[in-house]
């Protein structure tokens, strides 16, 4: 018995979407049957899920930077000399 009253309760939603879109209740401007709000929604999700992996990209590659200065620190701790381009003196700048 359960198992008849989910298809009928999906098809009644169904049924029930197409006729507010129908009616004009619900902005179906490109009449694709998908509401323009949820169409709307599920553009922008997908472009903040592009920013947030650019973002985290980011945070991966100044993760690697820490520990490679980190590991520059510990040599310097150690007496090493520097390896990379020495850095502009801020002494004496006016
Ligand atoms: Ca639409």
């Amino acid at each position: 018995m359960n198992i008849l009253i989910i298809p009928l309760v999906i098809a009644l939603t169904i049924l029930a979407l197409i006729y507010l879109m129908k009616t004009g209740k619900i902005v179906d401007v490109n009449k694709n049957l998908v509401p323009d709000k949820v169409e709307k929604i599920v553009k922008e999700t997908g472009r903040r899920v592009g920013r947030i992996k650019e973002e985290l990209a980011d945070v991966k590659s100044s993760a690697k930077n820490l520990v490679k200065q980190s590991k520059d620190v510990i040599d310097a701790v150690k007496g090493d000399k520097r390896k990379g381009p020495s850095k502009p003196s801020t002494k004496n700048k006016k």
